[in-house]
């Protein structure tokens, strides 16, 4: 089995609307001006680099945005061009809502389980519905549509629709989920941050986005084999201080598993029952609050590293600049590649673009490990080899702005141009017609 890890092409309407509360950068960085350009080609440097270190890549279109659908389901009427203006009156609130890029980060997706965890030996995603923040419920259909369309083998493949929207079963997708394997076992921990039915116990400063009953829901749709579901609660504490998503704080690899304190409650008691599980082999690194404040880890998100297996058995941390520029964060990398496990170096990439909005090398990407001949029964052309990606640089280069601001999301030309672009895309990478305004 190869870990095929799938990036999101940053959209060319990447811009800072300050869309969600708890996560720290994004409030930060509202209203800043982006330059689309560079942020895809950031991404497209960071697939390039996975993909020269022999690590599986593939990528995922970015969405049609602004959403003129979405806006006409709010009540504007008219043309294209009148739904944007009404969409742009007041502050604007609208259409920030229905123009993010956030489809780039993948890890929100879906959850993944490969073939030979599920009981029909056939590799299961559920896509998340994302249903806790409005602008990012808005990738769910697409998502779906470009899954199945890549997937669309039933023999080796299930894709699962989202859950029923709404706030009790929030999901969040691979962003709250780890997949742990070792020669004693496998275990996938779904992590959540409240019930979606009982009152909280205390007040929360954020919001908790995954709940206990969708994180269930997800691991019944996977059809995991019996007993590998292991469900854990996230550190409410963490959440407060900008952990919206566990891989905020924890990230894992096969038998290698990185984590704060804070990332999820009762730490120790997780790792004891994970050693039940799973036994000696699994090595890990623990970052107490002493060594690696939260609020470090939050800024400069080492945890939010990608671990990638090289094709000769050891391990490397893809890790943020921020986390080079961070003493705390890069010492305590230092501490993990000096330490006794598989992970033999650090590579760091700078996706800074995508940081700014709270999302580092791993929210950047979903992994999928897939068989060879799963591989081989991939329906479009998302694997990146030297050719593919050379022809994303190009299609980023002649279809995206290097500037965006506020206002300019109500230009009807840039709808226009989204559309001319992710068309000749969606060809590119023969996905057929995935997107809303392809359809009837
Ligand atoms: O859902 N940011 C994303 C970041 C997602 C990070 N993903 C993982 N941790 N896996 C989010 O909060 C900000 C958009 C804006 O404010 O313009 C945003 O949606």
């Amino acid at each position: 089995m190869r870990e095929i890890n799938f990036d999101g092409l940053v959209g060319p309407t990447h811009n800072y609307a300050g869309l969600s509360r708890g996560n720290l950068a994004s409030s930060e960085h509202s209203g800043r001006p982006a330059n689309p350009r560079a942020a895809a080609l950031q991404g497209l440097a960071k697939m390039e680099l996975l993909h020269r270190m022999g690590v599986g890549q593939a990528v995922l279109p970015p969405q049609p945005r602004p959403d003129v659908r979405a806006l006409r389901a709010l009540g504007l009427r008219g043309t294209d061009d009148a739904v944007l203006r009404a969409a742009a009156r007041d502050d604007g609130h609208l259409l920030r809502l229905c123009s993010s890029a956030s489809s780039m980060w993948t890890a929100n997706a879906a959850t993944v389980a490969p073939s030979a965890d599920t009981v029909d030996g056939r590799m299961h995603l559920a896509v998340a519905n994302l249903s806790a923040m409005f602008h990012r419920s808005l990738e769910a259909a697409t998502t779906h549509r470009v899954f199945s369309a890549i997937f669309s083998d039933p023999r080796w493949f299930e894709v699962h629709a989202p859950l029923p929207s709404g706030s009790a079963f929030s999901d969040e997708g691979a962003a709250n989920h780890l997949r742990l394997k070792t020669t004693a076992g496998t275990t996938h921990v779904f992590a959540w941050g409240r019930s979606g039915f009982e009152p909280e116990g205390r007040p929360a400063r954020f919001p908790r986005r995954q709940t206990r009953e969708a994180s269930a829901a997800v691991a019944r749709l996977l059809c995991l084999r019996d007993g590998l579901a292991m469900p854990w609660e996230q550190d409410p504490a963490g959440i407060d201080l900008g952990a919206f998503h566990t891989d905020v704080l924890a990230t894992g690899n096969e038998s290698f598993l990185m984590l704060h304190e804070h990332a999820f409650s009762h730490h120790r008691d997780l790792v004891a029952e994970l050693r039940r599980r799973l036994g000696d082999e699994l090595s890990l690194a623990v970052a107490h609050e002493s060594e690696l404040p939260v609020r470090d880890a939050v800024s400069a998100y080492p945890f939010n590293s990608q671990i990638v297996t090289l094709p000769d058995g050891t391990m490397r941390v893809i890790a943020p600049t921020e986390s080079r520029d961070s003493d705390t964060a890069r010492r305590f990398l230092e501490r993990v590649v000096a330490g006794d496990n598989p992970v033999r170096g650090v590579e760091w990439v700078d996706v800074n673009a995508s940081m700014e909005n709270g999302g580092g090398p791993a929210c950047l990407r979903l992994r999928i490990p897939l068989e060879p001949t799963e591989i081989a029964a991939l329906a479009a052309r998302v694997l990146v080899d030297d050719v593919l990606l050379a022809e994303l640089r190009s299609f980023v280069e002649r279809h995206y702005r290097d500037r965006l601001v506020r206002d300019d999301l109500a230009d009807p030309a840039l709808l226009v141009e989204v559309r001319t672009a992710l068309d000749e895309l969606s060809r590119i990478l023969s996905l057929g017609s995935v997107f809303d305004f392809q359809r009837p």
